[in-house]
């Protein structure tokens, strides 16, 4: 266990709110002493219950009251508390202190989320991921409300109900159940060619991730910087993993759905447990205001990205989360992001889906979290204290003394006052505006795929085989004719040969027409270009009694100094024997796991005697093969690999030499999986 405490200004801020009820009385809420918890006050004891039970009706009216809304979208999530260091002072760009100040840790809670499903839909459905990051800074709250695709759907956030619309389940029967494979997702796909760039993505590994440790973050709309001398910057924002962008495969990721439903909230939650402290390094893309004009698409377009090798990824900090929550309702449910939470020297621009982000996220909370008063939740406080004329509303906490509760008074000295933008108050840019009321879009935002062919051509070949299967798997649910067909017609403009496989998948005619001109393609958007890294890859050992004792220790011990976390599965839970007294600990069996619960598997040894043990262990080998994990055998373990013909393959390793062997699978493990093999 890790130490729970971060004790840094926000964690003593907590503080002042956590209680522990171990060991104490039991009282009601009224802090009144409970004598008896488990039987209602009755007319005799078969009598009907009393209305004056004061105890009963607090505990069910409590109980009855437990739940809230979930979010419309995001709801599933998972968070964990960090600090957030500055490598490097950016005062040319921005007066944000979070980015001039290198000698102060800024602690951070951070959300992961998936957008589409509900509350208790599985962690690895197919989806963009919500990476939002509330910054507690001196100067006040900093939210980056970011996902793990670096573009969205739409334009223009009015439109931003009807393709959330057609994404959720379809109303009449309420399935699928956090899955875009359906009519109405694919109907609205077709009919609106903005969101092809965003179904790309969403068709890649991109939406199947490893891990949340292993994803990217883009704040995806363009912000501005403003620095002291009130000069303005447009800028992205990048969170970079260091260990790197990886996926699973579409099939593991199915199989996770039932085998583990909870399997990125598991993976982040024991990550930081074990003191393996996820760990992202801040980007941004910065860019003079002079040079707006100077792409062949509109940086305001939301359905666009700014290709790294035009734009360059300045890495200016790093977050590292090094503590989970000790509530789940009480900080993960009930934080509050909302991209409109700057600080000063972070402003605006006119990207028209940012403008309509700006005002949805306080307007769902006020029903979310029932009221105006949500910033006063803990999880929520900025670690400095907020002074204003705002009063009262449902769960009002602070208690404002004194008399005066308007602005312009002479009672408290006109106080409190404003502060002038030299002394730290937040001036908003003064940028020049004008134009007539009109619903139109600028010209520059209507090539809808030049960007979506870039990233196709960006691809290597597994990533482009994974996108038609992707795009297979969820038009073949489709079950209207006229919409697969329509959306085969549609990706043609992308890539013809790509919609033409995919038409034959899934019966539709192949499109005739189209095709795309762009060469152009951005290698930092291939996950094979990607940092790659052993470190917390999770390693199936199947071992039995009588097992090489000494090799197979030297092998963990040479892991486990590399970062691997080898976990032992035997026939039966507990202590398993090997040679020369050495005893590993079975936390697994065949009953409990799977290999698609592992990055890699290293086969010691079956059993002389359970040969269903030994019917899992191939299904197991087998599984962990075709998703073209690393594998690994020594010993015995070593006619597992010739009998089904895994050797001499790549990325499966085996020697008589312990050092050797754990080298080379260490090695192994780094490439994440093999694609070639
Ligand atoms: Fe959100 N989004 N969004 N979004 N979004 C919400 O706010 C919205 C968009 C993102 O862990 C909601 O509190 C509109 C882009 C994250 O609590 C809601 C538009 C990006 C989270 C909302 C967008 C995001 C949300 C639902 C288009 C990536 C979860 C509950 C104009 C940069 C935050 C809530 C958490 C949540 C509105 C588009 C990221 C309804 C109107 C683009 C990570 O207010």
């Amino acid at each position: 266990m890790t130490d729970k405490r971060n004790n840094d200004e926000k964690d003593q801020q907590l503080e002042i709110f956590r209680v522990t009820d171990k060991g104490k009385d039991m009282t009601t809420n009224q802090g009144v002493k409970i004598s008896e918890d488990e039987l209602s006050l009755t007319a005799g004891v078969r009598g009907p219950t009393l209305m004056e039970d004061f105890h009963f009706r607090e505990k069910m009216t409590h109980f009855d009251h437990e739940r809230i809304p979930e979010r419309v979208v995001h709801a599933r999530g998972f968070a964990a508390h960090g600090e957030f260091q500055l490598y490097e002072n950016m005062e040319r760009y921005t007066k944000a202190k979070i980015f001039t100040d290198t000698s102060r840790k800024v602690p951070v809670f951070v959300r992961f989320s998936t957008v589409n499903g509900s509350r208790g839909s599985a962690d690895t459905a197919r989806d963009a991921r919500g990476f939002a990051t509330k910054f507690y800074t001196e100067e006040g709250n900093y939210d980056l409300v970011a996902n793990n695709i670096p573009v969205f759907f739409i334009q223009d956030g009015i439109k931003f109900p009807d393709v959330v619309h057609s994404f959720k389940p379809e109303p009449h029967i309420d399935t699928p159940q956090a899955s875009t494979a359906h009519d109405n997702f694919w109907d609205f796909v077709a009919n609106n060619p903005e969101n092809a760039h965003m179904v790309m993505w969403i068709m890649s590994d991109r939406a199947i991730p490893r891990s949340f440790r292993m994803m990217e973050g883009f704040g995806v709309n363009t912000f501005r910087l403003v620095n002291q001398q009130g000069e303005a910057f447009f800028v992205k924002f990048h969170w970079k993993p260091k260990l790197g962008t990886h996926s699973l495969i579409w099939e593991e990721s199915q199989k996770l759905m039932g085998v583990d439903p909870d399997f990125h909230r598991h993976d982040l939650w024991e990550a930081i447990e074990r003191g393996d402290y996820p760990e992202y390094e801040l980007g941004i893309q910065i860019l003079n205001e002079e040079d707006e004009f100077k792409f062949d698409f509109d940086i305001l377009d939301a359905t666009k990205l700014w290709p790294e090798e035009e734009v360059p990824v300045k890495i200016i900090g790093k977050m590292t989360l090094t503590r989970n929550v000790d509530n789940f309702f009480a900080e993960t449910e009930q934080v509050a992001f909302h991209p409109g939470n700057v600080v000063p020297g972070i402003d605006f621009t006119n990207d028209p889906l940012l403008q309509a982000r700006l005002f949805s996220y306080i307007d769902t909370q006020l029903i979310r979290l029932g009221g105006p008063n949500f910033h006063e939740l803990p999880i929520n406080r900025p670690i400095r204290q907020f002074y204003n004329n705002q009063r009262d509303g449902y769960g009002r906490k602070t208690i404002n003394v004194g008399r005066v509760n308007f602005h312009r008074n002479s009672l408290a000295g006109n106080t409190p006052s404003p502060v002038p933008p030299e002394e730290g108050g937040y001036a908003h840019y003064e940028e020049k505006v004008e134009g007539r009321k009109i619903r139109a879009r600028s010209t520059s935002f209507t090539d809808h795929f030049s960007q979506a062919t870039m990233f196709w051509n960006s691809m290597s070949d597994p990533e482009k085989k994974h996108i038609i299967d992707a795009f297979s798997f969820e038009l073949g649910k489709v079950k209207s004719i006229s919409v697969r067909q329509q959306n085969v017609d549609l990706f043609a403009n992308v890539n013809l040969e790509m919609a033409r496989i995919i038409a034959k998948n899934i019966g539709v005619k192949e499109p005739v027409s189209g095709g795309s001109t762009v060469t152009k393609s951005s290698p930092a958007l291939s996950q094979l270009n990607t940092v790659k890294s052993a470190r917390t890859r999770k390693v199936a050992v199947i071992i039995t009694n009588g097992f090489n004792g000494p090799f197979v220790k030297a092998v963990l011990d040479s892991w486990r100094t590399e970062g691997l976390v080898p976990e032992i599965i035997s026939e039966d839970l507990g202590p398993v024997h090997g040679t020369n007294g050495v005893i590993l600990n079975a936390t697994q069996n065949v009953y409990t796991a799977d290999s698609v619960l592992y990055d890699a598997v290293y086969m010691v040894r079956g059993s002389s005697k359970d040969m269903e043990f030994n019917r899992k262990v191939a299904h197991f080998l087998d599984e962990a093969f075709r998703h073209k994990k690393t594998l690994g055998a020594t010993g015995e373990g070593r006619q597992w690999l010739e009998l089904n013909q895994y050797t001499n393959k790549s990325g499966v390793i085996s020697s008589d030499n312990a050092s050797e062997f754990a080298k080379q699978f260490v090695e192994a493990v780094r490439q994440h999986r093999h694609w070639y093999r």
